[in-house]
Order: structure tokens, then C-alpha cells, then sequence
């Protein structure tokens, strides 16, 4: 009987009975540095919360997000899949905006949704926190959050549906009269709730513990996602965490204050025997640090850029009754994986089947994820810049490259055109220093052959240039989406024609 048991068990995993799976907590901090928690080497403030997961659990080192910025990197943790497949390749904005350049206005609802298909295998699934992927500014028809398959959601000003909106305060303000930020959210959705922004955080972990206590109830195991406002600007600390009142002292307020209250989070999960032996916390960032407010030292750039400041993010899985004891508490430096990689594994580690009609673009690292083994991902893994940030003025005064890849130990950097090649070996130079484009010709070859391909089979957005018409160089773009507005200007030049745009990925 025991044997039947265990082929049903591994042929139809997804049978599985609900005690035994996992439940699943994601924080997906906005806008957090390389090295700004205290366990990734951050030395302003002390994030203990946070680095108790650490020393609990494992923390990757070489975990990479999909994008530089905020609603393509949120899409690729809920897909599975690159952002690029639906469109949406910067951060959704208004209307016209994310019209010009070259985007979808939302996520399309037929994307493969994680929070879906564990939904359909008997999880209660709840959003707590910024979404951004669809419902902001005059985008207010997007599907509400619950189209995507969550049970229950609670966003802020970039989502639909029942929202915590910022009151603020600053130092030698009169409390009785706060300001009043993203108001115009309140036509996003019913169920509008004022707090200071400041303990808005608390605000999502309060309703993400209710959230759990019911699921407990209800004797199914919870997916939840934890996605703060913090440490996104504008910073509004607690005022006993202004500092000096100068930008990196006030984000390093909100980071401190972020990491005191998602406290009570942690601690309902450690300090309930059943729940601490059976769920998964994993805490990363959606991008990497605004300029001027966090670190990613030794890294190069930041948010917004496809160097390793923009991209590479800390990682920490918590999850000491389901992870291999050995490697509790341990770095996995050597592990490359990213944000796709999660989504997908979360589908092995839930027991849950994949969705039907489409492929994933993320590899099962299950066993890496708990520490069972130190695999990497097999594909190179790709970024393209958002359409709106050919650098120059967003924080660095240089040139953003159009696309990358990393394969193995090798990065490699390019624009559209072919220009401005450059190959860096992470394992020796992670700070992107040295250029040693000329000295390799062949995995120069081989990574930007793998990368056109890549990007050629994806939907373009209006960062990439018009096609020359005389000579000189391209100063315009023009949106790749049949009858919209023309794109935005952009400094580099670039050769590459335009291809018939697909509306609809992938
Ligand atoms: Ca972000």
C-alpha cells in the first residue's frame, strides 16, 4: 500500500494531501542595494529581522531579478517568464506614457500566474503590498488583483482594489495636519485606508498575519506575498529615524523601520512550531538601490541599470524544518539563479502542476533553494534596459547598455546596434572595471550571437531606434505598436531595423 502510495505521490505530485505542502512567504522589497541589509554587508543600520533568516536559512550571493526596475522584474517573479513576452519592459505609468513607449498597459491576465495555479491546487493566496503590475495613475480599468488569482489583496497606489494610501510627516510638522501623497489612487478600487507612511509596511503585515490565521483555520496551506512600499522614495521615516535629515540617512530610516516591522511576520511563522517546520520565507529585492540612497559597493550602477548594481539582488531562504541542516546558516556564493528560477521551483516545492498551453522561461532549483545541492541555472540569462533609460541622467553620466547576458562566470554587455561590446569576468572583476572584450573574441562571438537570438524572438518596445533614413546618427524612435504615439528621444545611435512587432507574446 505504502509503495502505491508513493508512485501516486510521484506521478500526480499535485495530488499530494495539503499538510504536507509548503506554505510560502515572498518579501519583495522595492528598491533595496546590493549591500544595504546588515547581512549582505551593510554597515548604516542593523536589519536584525531579516538577518535572522539569514542565519536561519541560506543567502545566495549570485541571485539576479529580470529587470532593472520595478513592474518588468514584479512580472517575471509572478510568471515564470520574461517580462518582455508581455510587454512590459519599464515601470508602468500613465496611459500615455506607457503607450509612447511601446508598452501594455497591464499585465495581460492570460500570462501564467503562480499565485493561479496554487490557488487551483487548494492555496489560500493573498497580496499584501505594492503590485505594479497594472492599475495606476490613469490607468484605472486594469484587472483588479484577484484576476490574477489571489484570494485577497490589500496594495497601494499601484494596484486595484482595496489600497493603503501615505499620510506623511516630516521632523517639526504639526501631526494634526499630515500631507497627503498619491491621492488621485483613491479612484483605483474601493476600500481606501489613510496611514502614515511611515508604518505603512506594518499596515500589509497585519493584514498578511490575519490573512495566515484564516488560512490556518481553513487547514490550507497560504501562499503569501509580503511586497513593501519600502524602501522606495520618497522616504517618510518614523521621525525618531530622520537622521540628518539628508537622503541616505532618511532611506536607511525606512530601511531600519521596514525590517523592525516586518518582525512580527518572521516571529508568527519561527515561534509556531507547525508553521516554522513546514513554510518558506524568501526575502529579495525588485531592483537594485535609487542613486544616492542605497549601497550595492562593489558593485557597478544601480536601479534602472543593467550592470550588476541593477540587477543582482540579495537573496534569503528561510525554511530550517524543509532545508538540508548542513547548509543552515551558509552563503551560497557559487549558485547562479534568478527570480524566474524561484517562480518555477515554487511550482516543485508547492507540488503544484505547471501551468497548461506555455513554457516557462525559469529552471527547477528546488534543491539548490534548499540547500540540498549548489546548481546553477543551464540557459545564459538575459536583460534587456527599459525603453526609457538609455542612462545619461538617470544617476550615472554614461551610456546604459541595450542588453546583457550572464553565462557562467562571463558578463556580457552590448548595445542594439553592435557598439560598445564589453565582457567582464564576474568571479574576479564584479565591479564591471575591466573590459576584456578584445581578449576573448570567441565568448565575445558565441554570448552576443546567444543574445540577439534571444532578443529577437521577444516583442520590441520603443527603446529600440527608428531605422536610419540619411546620414547621421538616430535621434528619434518611433513606437513599434501599430498606430500609437512616437516613442521618446534616446542618445545612442543605433542601426538595427525595425521588425514587424508581435502584439502578444510569448
Ligand atoms: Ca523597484
Amino acid at each position: 500500500m505504502t509503495r502505491i502510495l508513493f508512485f501516486i505521490a510521484a506521478c500526480f505530485p499535485f495530488l499530494a494531501p495539503a499538510a504536507e505542502r509548503p506554505n510560502i512567504i515572498t518579501v519583495f522589497i522595492d528598491d533595496m542595494g546590493w549591500t544595504d541589509l546588515s547581512c549582505f554587508k551593510g554597515d548604516h543600520v542593523k536589519t536584525e529581522n531579516i538577518d535572522r533568516l539569514a542565519t536561519e536559512g541560506i543567502k545566495f550571493t549570485n541571485f539576479y531579478v529580470n529587470s532593472p526596475i520595478c513592474s518588468p522584474s514584479r512580472v517575471a517573479f509572478t510568471t515564470g517568464q520574461y517580462p518582455q513576452r508581455w510587454r512590459i519592459t519599464s515601470y508602468l505609468n500613465n496611459r500615455r506614457s506607457n503607450n509612447n513607449r511601446g508598452m501594455a498597459q497591464w499585465l495581460d491576465p492570460k500570462a501564467p500566474v503562480l499565485a493561479r495555479e496554487l490557488q487551483k491546487n487548494g492555496y489560500a493566496t493573498g497580496h499584501f503590498g505594492k503590485w505594479h503590475m497594472g492599475g495606476q495613475r490613469d490607468v484605472d480599468d486594469a484587472p483588479p488583483i484577484s484576476r490574477y488569482g489571489f484570494d485577497r489583496s490589500l496594495t497601494n497606489f499601484e494596484g486595484m482594489g482595496p489600497k493603503l494610501l501615505p499620510l506623511t510627516l516630516k521632523p517639526g510638522q504639526d501631526p494634526e495636519k499630515p500631507g497627503r501623497i498619491w491621492q488621485n489612487a483613491t479612484r483605483l478600487g474601493e476600500g481606501v485606508i489613510w496611514m502614515q507612511r511611515s508604518h505603512i509596511t506594518k499596515g500589509f503585515v497585519d493584514a498578511a498575519l490575519k490573512f495566515i490565521d484564516e488560512a490556518q483555520t481553513d487547514k490550507k496551506p497560504f501562499f503569501v506575498n509580503l511586497w513593501p512600499d519600502d524602501v522606495h522614495s520618497p522616504f517618510f521615516p518614523p521621525l525618531d529615524k530622520w537622521g540628518d535629515g539628508t537622503k541616505r540617512s532618511i532611506y536607511y530610516g525606512v530601511l531600519d523601520a521596514m525590517d523592525e516591522q516586518l518582525g512580527p511576520l518572521f516571529d508568527r511563522i519561527r515561534n509556531d512550531a507547525k508553521l516554522a517546520a513546514n513554510t518558506l520565507i524568501i526575502v529579495a529585492s525588485d531592483n537594485g538601490h535609487e542613486t544616492g540612497a542605497g549601497k550595492s559597493d562593489p558593485l557597478r550602477g544601480a536601479k534602472t541599470w543593467l550592470y550588476e548594481g541593477g540587477i543582482r539582488s540579495p537573496l534569503i531562504v528561510w525554511g530550517p524544518g524543509l532545508m538540508e541542516k548542513a547548509a543552515v546558516g551558509k552563503a551560497n556564493t557559487s549558485s547562479i539563479l534568478c527570480a524566474l528560477d524561484v517562480n518555477r521551483s515554487l511550482y516543485t516545492l508547492c507540488a503544484t502542476a505547471l501551468p497548461g498551453g506555455t513554457r516557462l522561461d525559469g529552471e527547477d532549483l528546488s534543491s539548490t533553494l534548499l540547500g540540498r545541492e549548489r546548481r546553477s541555472r543551464n540557459a545564459p540569462l538575459f536583460w534587456r534596459r527599459p525603453p526609457d533609460r538609455p542612462g545619461f541622467g538617470h544617476g550615472l553620466q554614461e551610456d546604459n547598455p541595450d542588453l546583457a547576458v550572464r553565462n557562467g562566470r562571463w558578463k556580457f554587455l552590448v548595445n542594439y546596434d553592435g557598439s560598445d561590446p564589453q565582457l567582464y569576468h564576474l568571479g574576479k572583476d564584479p565591479g564591471e572595471k575591466h573590459n576584456v572584450a578584445g581578449n576573448f573574441p570567441e565568448v565575445v562571438k558565441d554570448l552576443h550571437a546567444k543574445l540577439k537570438k534571444w532578443n529577437s524572438l521577444l516583442p520590441q518596445d520603443a527603446g529600440f531606434p527608428k531605422p536610419r533614413k540619411g546620414p547621421g546618427p538616430t535621434s528619434k524612435l518611433s513606437n513599434p505598436v501599430p498606430g500609437q504615439p512616437p516613442g521618446i528621444p534616446r542618445l545612442a545611435s543605433s542601426l538595427q531595423n525595425l521588425k514587424a512587432f508581435p502584439l502578444l507574446g510569448p
